[in-house]
């Protein structure tokens, strides 16, 4: 008897060195494959998926103990956006570099996790973003796959990009609230610092944006290119501020208005 008290702390203390590690190890949202090819095969596409990391975190115990009720996902739509080469900042237009980019992203149909979902689209019905929610949501401590397509991307054969990098906008929804109420308690927001209402002072996930990598694999790199040139494509702060919200219905749910 004595003896299996003993054991239990020892399972106990262990788990709880187990936990304390978890924290400050744990991943953030992400997608689950963030380095691709290019692709210019006929309806071209690239299954990956959005990985929810972990949940809201407790203000009293610093853990991410706060169930996520959904997750919003927006790619940069190509137009509102800010691009940079080898660091600085580019005035010309994404088709300098990508020929195909309209429709970046096809939610695969999945109702394991969030029994809701649809698209955020641009005035065209070009598919920037999904979100997807409801039900019991995403318990704490556990992760979701979110599956997803991304479109085949082509290169500018004349550019000198060897890879272009898109930079995805997630917010993990725990509370809905308005942008006033954003908090480490309410929302995990894995968006770029742009200034858009998707930010706030001293967040757990402050510029930590997931991001997609295109590396050039079809056409080589014109020889005059040199090393080649890496580019950023990041959303504005007027397209986040405009596209990442869940439409239900006709109804804006968040941020609530
Ligand atoms: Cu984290």
């Amino acid at each position: 008897m004595k003896m299996s008290n003993r054991f239990n702390i020892v399972l106990l203390l262990t788990a709880i060195g187990l936990t304390a590690m978890y924290q400050s190890v744990s991943a953030h949202t992400r997608l689950k494959t963030p380095v691709i090819s290019e692709n210019n095969a006929t309806h071209g596409s690239d299954y990956n998926a959005v990985v929810v990391a972990h949940g809201c975190i407790d203000a009293a115990t610093n853990a991410a103990t706060i169930d996520t009720l959904g997750t919003v996902v927006v790619f940069p739509d190509g137009k509102d956006s800010t691009i940079t080469v080898n660091g600085q900042p580019y005035s010309g237009t994404l088709a300098d570099y990508v020929t195909n980019w309209g429709s970046p992203v096809t939610k695969v149909q999945d109702k394991s996790i969030f029994p809701y979902e649809d698209y955020i689209k641009d005035s065209l019905g070009n598919k920037l973003g999904f979100w997807t929610g409801g039900g019991k949501g995403l318990k704490a401590g556990f992760r979701a796959v979110v599956p997803i397509a991304t479109a085949g991307v082509i290169i500018n054969p004349e550019s000198c990009a060897k890879s272009v990098q898109f930079v995805v906008s997630i917010a993990d929804i725990c509370q809905i609230t308005d942008a006033a109420g954003f908090s480490d308690q309410s929302v995990m927001l894995w968006t770029p610092t742009v200034g858009s209402i998707y930010q706030f002072e001293g967040a757990h996930t402050t510029d930590s944006p997931a991001t997609l990598t295109v590396n050039r694999s079809i056409t080589p790199l014109p020889a005059s290119c040199g090393a080649g040139e890496e580019v950023v494509v990041k959303p504005s702060a007027n397209q986040l501020n405009r596209d990442m919200r869940i439409i239900y219905e006709g109804q804006q749910i968040w941020p609530k208005q």
